[in-house]
């Protein structure tokens, strides 16, 4: 037996691209089917990314899932760097003509997608196995997949690849066709969150001569703290406890004495990667979100751009179908790429500036500790970092 069904976009992926697109192309009038290969629980129970510039804000409000956001979320006005054991506040809001960030977890975001669209009864096949898109070079592509061994096909329009860096979709290109750009840095972030209130009211990016440190948050009752680890380690080789103590190792005076520990309800270790595929458009795949760069987590951008790709994709599809125009998808590569590569610089210099490189000896650390002392002493050096961390705006270089 198999079943054939037929929408006008195919989306693979439900994650926040997935689903964000799913959502926008709704709002337009666009029929659209998500195929996810895990369960729902799975995907809500990845711990990633917290803080949400206000493009996404206005792009989660634009798709009609902004209101539980705007009720639980933390705006917050600025962050503090720490640096040789002092703290510096980057006043984002005074920095930036009065932009701010959201802290509102990924998990939640995804959790309002999730429920928008099972409220509007739109199509989602999650634990879809053996997912394969087809012809995406023709004017026909379509999708096959299995579901509870039974075989399935969708035909289609157009192929949304928002299946994150892992995907079948970039994998089905051939190699020829596209370019990827790729750096992996030398450590990676062990996470830990936790039921305990937070050690300051803003995020601390700390660097220290033992490695980076992050202290973020998801509500005032819940933690989220980062360490810079070896790529060596192992979860198994981080008790709470001793996560907790390399914490307070790496932090100031003021933070150690108001920290409050307690039991890991996760505790993961993620490796950092800057990567950049060229082009994101093949015929009619297009690839958006994580199955198309990836950033290192230091500047948050990671989902921010994962959302700003999908406004751009359902604004060129949005284009297509209304006025049988081309000129949106053609440009959309072009247009996204622009944009993540700056974001993508931003991420990579702001994690050169807070880790601790052991391969590239003591002066790498100096040097370090001198640009930060340029940057935070300078109204020009706090506003670099101020506007590129709220997120530049959708229409910035145009
Ligand atoms: P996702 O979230 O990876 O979702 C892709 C979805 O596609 C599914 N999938 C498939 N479905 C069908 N068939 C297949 N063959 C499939 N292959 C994969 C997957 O199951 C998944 O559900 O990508 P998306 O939607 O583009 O969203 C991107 C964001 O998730 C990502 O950019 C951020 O989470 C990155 N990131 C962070 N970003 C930040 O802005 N701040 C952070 O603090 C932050 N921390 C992180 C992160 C990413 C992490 N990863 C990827 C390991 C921490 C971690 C650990
Ligand atoms: C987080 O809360 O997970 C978080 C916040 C800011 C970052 C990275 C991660 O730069």
């Amino acid at each position: 037996m198999s079943i054939t069904l037929r929408a006008q976009v195919a989306i693979i992926g439900a994650g926040p691209s997935g689903l964000l697109l799913g959502q926008l192309l709704h709002k337009a009038g666009i029929d659209a089917v998500i195929l996810e290969r895990q369960s729902g629980e799975y995907v809500l129970g990845r711990i990633r990314a917290g803080v949400l510039e206000q493009v996404t804000v206005d792009l989660l409000d634009e798709a009609g899932v902004g209101a539980r956001m705007h009720k639980e979320g933390l705006v917050h006005d600025g962050f503090e760097l720490l640096v040789e054991g002092k703290r510096h506040r980057i006043d984002l809001h005074a920095l930036t003509g009065g932009r701010k960030v959201m802290v509102y977890g990924q998990t939640e975001l995804t959790r309002d997608l999730m429920e928008a669209r099972a409220e509007l009864g739109l199509r989602t096949f999650y634990e879809a196995a053996d997912v394969a898109v087809h012809d995406f070079d023709g004017r026909k592509p379509y999708v096959t997949w299995k579901q509870g061994g039974v075989e399935h096909r969708l035909d289609c329009d157009f192929i949304a690849g928002c299946d994150g860096f892992h995907g079948v979709c970039r994998a089905s290109v051939p190699r020829d066709a596209l370019r990827e750009y790729e750096k992996v840095y030398p450590f990676g972030w062990l996470g830990l969150l936790s039921d305990t209130p937070p050690v300051n009211h803003e995020l601390i990016y700390a660097n220290t001569d033992r490695g980076f440190a992050l202290c973020s948050m998801r509500s005032m009752m819940r933690s989220r703290y980062y360490l810079q680890v070896p790529l060596t380690d192992k979860i198994e080789q981080w008790s709470d406890e001793a996560f907790w103590a390399e914490l307070r190792n790496r932090l100031d005076d003021e933070a150690r004495e108001q920290l409050v520990t307690g039991p890991s309800i996760e505790k993961s270790i993620a490796p950092l990667r800057s990567f950049v595929t060229e082009p994101l458009r093949f015929g009619r795949l297009f690839l958006a979100g994580d199955a198309g760069h990836i950033v290192p987590p230091t500047g948050a951008k990671g989902l921010n751009l994962a959302a700003t790709d999908v406004k751009y994709l359902s604004d060129a599809l949005v284009e297509y179908y209304a006025e049988t125009s081309e000129a949106g998808i053609d440009a959309y590569s072009a247009r996204c790429l622009r944009r993540i590569w700056r974001a993508e610089r931003f991420s990579w210099w702001f994690t050169t500036l807070m880790h601790q490189f052991p391969d590239e000896g003591a002066i790498a650390g100096k040097f370090q500790i001198a640009e930060l002392d340029y940057l935070l002493n300078s109204e020009h050096g706090r506003r670099t970092i101020a506007e590129n961390y709220v997120g530049l705006p959708l229409d910035f270089g145009d």
